[in-house]
């Protein structure tokens, strides 16, 4: 099978889909080993999530010190670039990765406004051969998908969708000269970190907000505010000691590991221990406070009532207050957003909870949103209603591997992969945060440069020993694939209906896509593999296997 198009196929060692963090930092350390690199991005501009999440409100949730390149990529640019805030707001964080591409001459490896809709493996010459949606075609002999995890939008096939007659748009296609809701009424469907973001930042200038909500969450406070220089100098000074903290810990993130079981102590130590982690903010009441919240019932009930009971204290209509109290899935099995006054926003006037739930949205009409209860009917419509995460972006570029097969048959019952880097039968293929690989269970800055070098030293030791094409072996993605479910298994994040189970899209086949086993373990694993040789996967010459053998 092949990739036709009339144009004339352009040659490269590498391609790289994708031009986010992960795309940008792979291009860059591709360079530096010498080989030829292009890099096909779909949007305009580099950025990735940055560049299509601009809805108001839109930031980080890892703290910005963190969400950054680290020193593997350039001493010089973690030393330079100095964050504003807390947490970076979407146009800071897409400046952040203009300025490393315009400093390290990215562009100009980079054609954008460019979808990969094609990329077939050629057994006869070893190569992928990859089409795009312009008719452009090129071939290389690594393909490296950077496309993302949260990067193909989900919106849902309400009956009448569009016949609505006043705006609407998803928070990832978000217009690029904004929107100015002043004095509309406005529906936001969806209550994830991202509605999260929105609703509090839109309130003050809405006249009515009707907020959709399915599912309420265990918001955390981030308590954003102005990043002090004295702070920003000190962080500085020990970043080399912070991020080899980041690269060994579970969540990507410096924090104190917990060594206490949440069961192990009394009810006061208990609540003292919650409301520290709450009044620091970020993840810490997840990462920082107790060893069993994600895998003991019990214990984790302990810290999703103490979420309830901020939330009771927040909002004061005791019946508002219970409707966004999560009582149908354990604390942090769903992904808990930060939230910087969301639940004060509820206090408001004009912001109304509608509980679509109990009364589920019918269609949409050319006025508004009609549930089972009546039509609401606003000006504009705000579809938060997340991605379809982790493969939504694999499967739609055309991936076939050895005799054609398409990606999207081999891992029709859920993703099969060894490491979440790489799948038997598509030879030379590398999944940056690929299913299966930590990823979105981390500060992805930190999985994304584990998984850079790794494929970057993985494609030097190849060419230093004269090897032409990697492939994992059956038996160690059956290992993988098995020891990625027994982690999980272990815990309580398949019980929810979140994105990370793929409860999400209708449809979409039901596994834990990302892997659990935390960062740090996970590094050693992909570090023991390369050190042994490359363990689990055939390395070949020429079409001539040299060596397989397993983990
Ligand atoms: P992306 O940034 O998603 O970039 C992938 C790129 O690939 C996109 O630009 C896309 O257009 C392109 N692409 C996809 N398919 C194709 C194709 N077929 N052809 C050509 N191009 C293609 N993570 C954190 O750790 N901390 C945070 O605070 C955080 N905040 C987030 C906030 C929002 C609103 C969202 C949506 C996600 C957030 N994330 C956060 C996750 C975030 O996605 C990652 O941190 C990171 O930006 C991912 O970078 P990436 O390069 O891997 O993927
Ligand atoms: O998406 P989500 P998101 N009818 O899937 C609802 C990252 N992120 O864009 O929960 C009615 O979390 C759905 O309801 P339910 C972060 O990793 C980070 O908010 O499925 N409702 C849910 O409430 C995050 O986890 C930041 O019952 C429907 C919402 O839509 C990930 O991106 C900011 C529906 C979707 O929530 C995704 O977040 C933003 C339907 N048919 C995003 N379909 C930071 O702060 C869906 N929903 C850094």
């Amino acid at each position: 099978m092949t990739v036709t198009s009339g144009k004339p196929t352009e040659e490269f060692d590498a391609v790289v889909v994708g031009a986010g963090f992960s795309g940008l930092y792979m291009l860059h350390r591709l360079r530096e080993l010498g080989l030829s690199v292009r890099v096909f991005e779909a949007a305009g501009d580099v950025g990735g999530t940055w560049y299509w999440n601009r809805y108001p409100g839109a930031r980080c949730d890892s703290e910005s010190i963190y969400y950054v390149f680290s020193d593997h990529f350039s001493e010089e640019l973690l030393e330079d670039w100095t964050w504003s805030e807390r947490y970076a707001a979407q146009p800071e964080i897409l400046g952040y990765l203009q300025h490393v591409a315009d400093r390290f001459d990215l562009r100009k490896d980079i054609r954008f406004d460019t979808r990969v809709t094609a990329a077939v493996y050629d057994e006869a010459t070893n190569r992928w051969e990859i089409g795009t949606d312009g008719g452009g075609r090129a071939t290389a002999r690594f393909l490296i998908t950077a496309v993302g995890c949260l990067s193909v939008a989900n919106l849902p096939e309400f009956p009448g969708r569009d016949t609505f007659e006043g705006a609407s748009h998803h928070t990832g296609h978000w217009p690029h000269e904004g929107v100015d809701f002043t004095g509309q009424r406005v529906a936001v469907i969806g209550t994830g970190a991202t509605s999260v973001q929105i609703v509090p930042e839109i309130a003050d200038d809405v006249e009515h907000l009707y907020v959709f909500q399915r599912t309420p969450n265990y918001d955390i406070p981030g308590w954003n505010r102005p990043l002090d220089q004295e702070y920003v100098r000190t962080t500085k000074e020990t970043y080399k000691q912070l991020w080899q903290r980041m690269r060994e810990s579970p969540l990507g993130l410096p924090y104190d590991v917990p060594e206490r079981s949440a069961l192990e102590v009394g009810p006061d130590e208990r609540r003292r221990v919650y409301e520290v982690a709450w009044g620091k903010g970020g993840f810490r009441l997840g990462g920082e406070t107790f060893t069993d919240l994600l895998t003991d019932e019990e214990a984790n009930e302990t810290a999703s009532e103490f979420v309830r009971s901020k939330i009771r204290e927040i909002v004061h209509d005791p019946e508002v207050a219970e409707l966004l109290a999560p009582k149908d899935h354990p604390f942090f099995t769903k992904r808990p957003p930060l939230e910087h006054g969301y639940y004060e926003a509820f206090n408001r006037e004009n912001v109304e909870l509608v509980d679509v739930r109990r009364s589920p949205i019918e269609e949409i009409t050319p006025r508004g949103v009609r549930t089972r209860d009546g039509e609401y009917e606003v000006d504009a419509i705000i579809y938060a209603t997340g991605f379809d995460a982790m493969t939504g972006a694999l499967f739609r570029m055309g991936i076939r591997g050895r005799g054609g097969v398409p990606l999207t048959e081999k891992w029709a019952e859920g993703p099969r992969s060894y490491l979440g880097l790489a799948t038997h039968g598509f030879p030379n293929l590398f999944t940056l945060t690929g299913p299966q690989s930590p990823s979105v269970l981390t500060n992805m800055t930190a999985a994304i440069e584990q998984h850079v070098d790794w494929v970057a030293d993985c494609i030097r030791y190849l060419r230093e020993h004269d090897l032409d094409r990697i492939e994992p072996l059956p038996e160690a993605e059956d290992d993988w694939v098995a020891h990625h479910t027994e982690v999980g298994d272990a815990t309580l994040l398949p019980r929810a209906n979140s994105w990370w189970v793929g409860a999400n899209i209708p449809g979409k086949r039901r596994t834990l896509y990302p892997y659990l086993g935390g960062l740090g373990t996970y590094r050693e694993r992909c570090d023991a593999v390369a050190a042994n040789g490359y363990e689990g996967f055939a390395l070949s010459s020429n079409g001539e296997e040299l060596r397989s053998h397993l983990a």
